[in-house]
């Protein structure tokens, strides 16, 4: 069957206040969120998309950011001679205002007069904060075949996870007869679904939404017309159940939500492992993201050890291990890094500048010497001194101030946080 792929606009729902991801999403929206390196969260289900031939992209976003619209104007330019687009759809008002999103069927009702200036079929409801790679061609291909109104992707998970997902049952046909959002851990045992015997030894017996969804364009149009459904996992989907076709499209693969601190740093470091779950190195699934001309890293007396190391760095550090380093990291000699996500850096210092901030006791932009970092997040353009000792774990409790805040012993140094020498964690 051969699928009309002009006829699919990919709908991303960029994130609310973001405040799961505070302090990442402080300064930014969170799709202009660092991740991997040298990606941006938006990256991921925008590559999704691309690699699935889908190319008319819209991003939703709670607010823009002037970094946002300069990654996605920098990234995502197509041909003039196609049709093809990245377009960011922001809620311009304040949190008090009304008209600010009130939540994902919101988000799309309020964009819908933007989405239906344009010629499509099926509408892909994407969410921005999971990490996956996935073809939607065969999602799309199962939907039409099922004649579905609705589809939504779906993948087994355990007792523990399910609470945080909307979960479901399905009929023998795989369309979906009953939905429970995000349902009580005691509700549980009525939530069993029948799965293969490969996810059934792992107890992976509940079937949760992945928060992807296939909406037929007259359906979505018609649900979007009452403004007192704000949610699609809350509202538009279970008061679609029984009275629509909507379609279970089970799916197995990795993926996973990068929407927490601790999620969106696991998330990072499971890139460092010897065969990661996420594959950056994939010649046909690209993860696209804005290409920046950065010279080669540069490295003296470092022993560099299971870490991704990013364009445009000059490390002198003395260990780099299980971490992430993003581009234009400067990290000064004798430091050790175990176990931590550094952003990097927007600009670099010229020696001018360098010499400027010494002489007025300034500490450069990157890393000092001999600091000790481990179970750290570092946001970009920090400014750490000499003798910096970080020692994230459980053993610190959740915290927050101007330079720093803790969460599940992650310790997250703030973007631009000026830590002065010998500063302890
Ligand atoms: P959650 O992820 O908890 O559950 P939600 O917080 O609504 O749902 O977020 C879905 C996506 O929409 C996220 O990418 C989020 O950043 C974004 N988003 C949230 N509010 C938004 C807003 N006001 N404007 C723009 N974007 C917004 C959902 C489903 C569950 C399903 C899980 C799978 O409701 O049924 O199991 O996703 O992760
Ligand atoms: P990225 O490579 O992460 O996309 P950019 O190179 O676009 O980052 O820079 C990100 C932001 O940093 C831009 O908004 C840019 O204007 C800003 N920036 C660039 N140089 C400096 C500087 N010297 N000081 C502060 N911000 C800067």
């Amino acid at each position: 069957m051969k699928v009309n792929k002009k006829g699919v606009v990919a709908i991303i729902l960029g994130g609310g206040q973001g405040s799961r991801l505070y302090p990442l999403t402080e300064t930014r929206s969170k799709p202009a969120v660092p991740i991997g390196g040298k990606y941006r969260l938006v990256d991921i289900p925008i590559s999704n998309c691309i690699n699935s031939d889908i190319f008319k992209i819209f991003v939703l976003t709670q607010f823009n950011s002037a970094s946002l619209n300069a990654h996605i104007k920098n990234t995502f330019n197509f041909s003039i001679f196609s049709q093809s687009f990245v377009d960011i759809l922001a809620a311009e008002q304040t949190p008090d205002n009304p008209t600010w999103f009130q939540g994902t069927a919101d988000a799309v009702r309020q964009c819908m007069s933007h989405f239906l200036k344009h010629d499509f079929e099926y509408a892909l409801i994407l969410s921005g904060d999971q990490l996956y790679q996935m073809d939607f061609n065969e999602m799309l291909e199962a939907h039409i075949k099922a004649d579905a109104a609705i589809s939504i992707a779906t993948l087994p998970v355990n007792a523990k996870d399910a609470p945080e997902f909307g979960i479901l049952k399905t009929n023998h046909e795989s369309f979906i007869e009953a939905f429970i959002e995000k349902p009580n851990a005691s509700l549980l045992p009525e939530w069993e679904s029948e799965v293969s015997e490969q996810m059934q030894e792992k107890g992976k017996k509940y079937l949760a939404s992945m928060g992807i969804y296939i909406f037929n364009r007259q359906l979505l149009e018609d649900l979007m017309a009452d403004p007192e459904t704000k949610d699609f996992g809350k509202e538009i989907i279970p008061q679609a159940v029984g009275k629509h076709k909507i379609l279970s499209y089970q799916y197995e693969g990795y993926w996973t939500d990068i929407g927490n601190i601790d999620s969106f740093f696991e998330a990072n470091i499971g890139l460092t492992a010897d065969i990661p779950e996420f594959n950056l190195f994939d010649d046909e699934n690209k993860i696209f993201t804005r290409p920046r001309l950065l010279p080669p890293s540069k490295f003296r007396n470092s022993n560099i050890n299971q870490s991704l190391i990013s364009e445009g760095c000059i490390i002198n550090a003395n260990e780099i291990k299980n971490s992430v380093i993003g581009i234009r990291s400067r990290i000064g000699d004798g430091t050790v890094i175990q176990h931590s996500y550094v952003m990097g850096n927007d600009f670099y210092q010229d020696i001018d500048e360098m010499n400027k901030d010494t002489a007025n006791n300034k500490i450069h932009v990157g890393i000092g010497e001999n600091c000790y970092i481990k179970n750290a997040l570092v946001d970009k353009n920090v400014r750490i001194g000499n003798n910096v000792h970080i020692n994230g774990g459980k053993h610190l409790e959740n915290f927050t101030n101007e330079l720093y805040s803790i969460k599940d012993g992650i310790v997250v140094i703030k973007k631009g946080a000026i830590l002065p020498d010998n500063f302890r964690i």
